[in-house]
């Protein structure tokens, strides 16, 4: 079993309720679960490798809009199985069917985060909820 970080960005949260009942589909399951509003320290830490990215202003003020969840899903190769759910970054290259496919708008604008390895993803569930293991 595996561990993963997913957020659900501010466009999203309205949307929460389908695709938490996608992750659960795909027999992934909730451990952790929590609402928090993001500030600009962890937003920046999060995308480190966008900092210098001309889009990297607007990400931040998105993100830091209104709050976000965070949570820890498990499961079965949680972290490959989780990205394939969640689609390309581009939501209009998304596979039909997929979260950000369905739910995404933009390149800014794209629903959810997923951890994109198993070593980001133990830093992520760190980064995010503290834990040390
Ligand atoms: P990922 O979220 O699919 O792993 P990354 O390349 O790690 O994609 O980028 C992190 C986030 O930064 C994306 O989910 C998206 O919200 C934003 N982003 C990435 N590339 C662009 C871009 O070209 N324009 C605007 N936002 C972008
Ligand atoms: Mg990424």
């Amino acid at each position: 079993m595996e561990k993963t970080l997913v957020l659900i960005k501010p466009d999203a949260i309205r949307k929460i309720e389908y695709i938490l009942e996608i992750f659960y589909k795909n027999g992934l399951k909730i451990e952790q679960f929590k609402v928090m509003e993001l500030g600009d320290d962890i937003v920046a830490e999060h995308y480190s490798h966008l900092l210098d990215k001309p889009f990297f202003p607007e990400l931040k003020g998105f993100m830091t809009s209104s709050p976000i969840v965070a949570m820890v899903l498990l499961g079965d190769s949680a972290v490959s199985k989780v990205r394939e759910i969640v689609g390309k970054t581009n939501p209009k290259e998304a596979a039909k069917g997929t979260i950000r496919n369905l739910y995404g708008t933009d390149l800014t604008k794209n629903a959810v985060h997923a951890s994109d390895s198993l070593e980001n993803a133990k830093i992520e569930i760190d980064r995010f909820f503290n834990i040390k293991r």
